[in-house]
């Protein structure tokens, strides 16, 4: 087989996504903005203030690898504007700030030391930047407000700053394996970015990195990516957002496309302590298994405070995940979905000639194997101990999370699926 450049993405399976900025004082997420109409002037007090004394990527990236995570991707600037990195394009950012650091350097250097892949977020939206459309923008805080409506704005400079901001990113903290842009809508999609003079720039100065795909698209809609002919901007991954997607991603070829699903513990990314609608660590178990079992990847979301600090419900979770993670992640890495229907009981996970055979609902009495010929079996083991489960229809009591077994087959992985076994 040849290499690809998103091996080493689709072996991962498993990231964390980091959003923090300015939004962790208020503590209502990071469209606070943009909901509660707050004009750039008012919400720079955030920026007056913002002093993080916990700021650790260290250990961030220790929870990551604790939780069976490969790579990391932190905001460098969301939609409020404001930059977590030096940039000579701005005063709006974090070095500027009581804390005169520049975060971005430190996550980089952290991520890499503990041997994950490191990747930046970068919002295309402004709500800070005086050329960022306001009155007619559907999301602009000052969307809508007669105060702006006669306002001038020069688009061309945006995109300046945009571009300059992106090479600076592209240029001052090495190799980058993973960029992450957010997001097109409406007109502003596309060429509107400039996109191919974006990308032709981000493939010359970071050729290995990988690009989402939402300098055309959104979070529900993807750009040309999906269809048989990606056009230079399409990026190299679909980038579904709080929407499981049905099946395995394909193009409009039937071809597969590379995807990585984005969630959140509660129903926040950025920092909201009154969200108390936690995720339990099992159901994110189970969804990074139904993202795995099509061939997908799951980047999960942590927000650290102010201070810089992960809540301890996020922590709490991401560490018993881990625990399922140390036993069973060799049925998440290096794994696809199987080329069969969905068990009744769970989900297929697979890797060249073995299938990992989730059990997510215990049964009443034996499990069958569904979709898999007897004779192609030639083991069945529960794999965090190795022992055999001789004809796979071990009776299982209730469980806290999926049980993991991995049934080899004799062949070599050069089989077909004819018939299924009724245990
Ligand atoms: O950075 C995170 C979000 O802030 C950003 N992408 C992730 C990774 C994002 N959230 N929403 N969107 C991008 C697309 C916009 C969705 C909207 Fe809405 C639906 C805007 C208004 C309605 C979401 C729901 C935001 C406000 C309500």
């Amino acid at each position: 087989m040849n290499s690809k450049k998103t091996d080493w993405f689709c072996d991962a399976r498993f990231g964390m996504f980091i959003h923090w900025g300015l939004y962790a004082i208020p503590g209502q997420g990071e469209w606070y903005m943009s909901f509660d109409r707050v004009n750039a002037k008012d919400y720079e007090k955030y920026f007056n203030e913002f002093n993080p004394q916990e700021f650790d990527p260290r250990q961030w990236a220790q929870l990551a690898k604790e939780a069976g995570m490969k790579y990391i991707v932190l905001t460098a600037k969301h939609h409020d504007g404001f930059c977590l990195f030096d940039s000579k394009y701005t005063d709006y950012k974090s070095t500027n700030t009581k804390a005169g650091k520049d975060f971005i350097k430190e996550y980089v250097e952290a991520v890499r030391e503990a041997g994950l892949k490191v990747g930046i977020y970068y919002s295309l939206l402004d709500w800070h930047h005086p050329d960022y459309p306001k009155y007619n923008d559907m999301f602009h805080p000052m969307r809508e407000n007669e105060a702006y409506k006669e306002d001038k704005y020069d688009w061309d400079n945006y995109l300046n700053y945009m571009h300059g901001q992106v090479e600076e990113l592209c240029s001052n903290y090495g190799k980058l394996d993973l960029l992450w842009f957010d997001f097109s809508y409406g007109d502003m999609k596309g060429e509107k970015w400039k996109a191919t003079e974006l990308m032709e720039m981000v493939r010359r100065l970071q050729p290995e990195a990988l690009v989402n795909d939402r300098l055309e698209g959104g979070g529900s809609s993807h750009g040309s990516i999906m269809e048989g002919t990606p056009s230079k901007i399409a990026g190299d991954f679909a980038s579904p957002e709080q929407c499981m997607p049905t099946s395995e991603l394909c193009n409009k070829k039937g071809e597969p496309v590379v995807w990585e699903l984005c969630t959140t513990i509660n129903d926040s990314w950025g920092y909201v302590p009154s969200d108390r609608n936690y995720k339990s660590a099992e159901f994110l178990i189970h969804k990074l298994v139904e993202c795995v079992s099509k061939s997908g990847n799951l980047i999960l979301n942590v927000g650290p405070d102010a201070q810089g600090r992960i809540p301890k419900e996020q922590v709490e979770a991401l560490r018993q995940i881990g625990a399922w993670m140390k036993m069973n992640g060799e049925s998440i890495y290096g794994c696809e979905g199987a080329k069969l229907p969905r068990p009744e009981w769970g989900r297929y996970t697979q890797k060249e000639n073995i299938l990992y055979a989730h059990i997510m609902e215990a049964p009443i009495g034996p499990i069958p194997i569904t979709g898999v010929a007897k004779e192609q079996i030639e083991s069945i083991r529960v794999l965090w101990d190795g022992s055999e489960a001789k004809d796979a229809s071990l009776a299982l009591g209730p469980r806290k999370h999926p049980e993991t077994k991995f049934i080899t087959f004799g062949n070599n992985g050069n089989f077909t699926y004819p018939l299924p076994i009724e245990a």
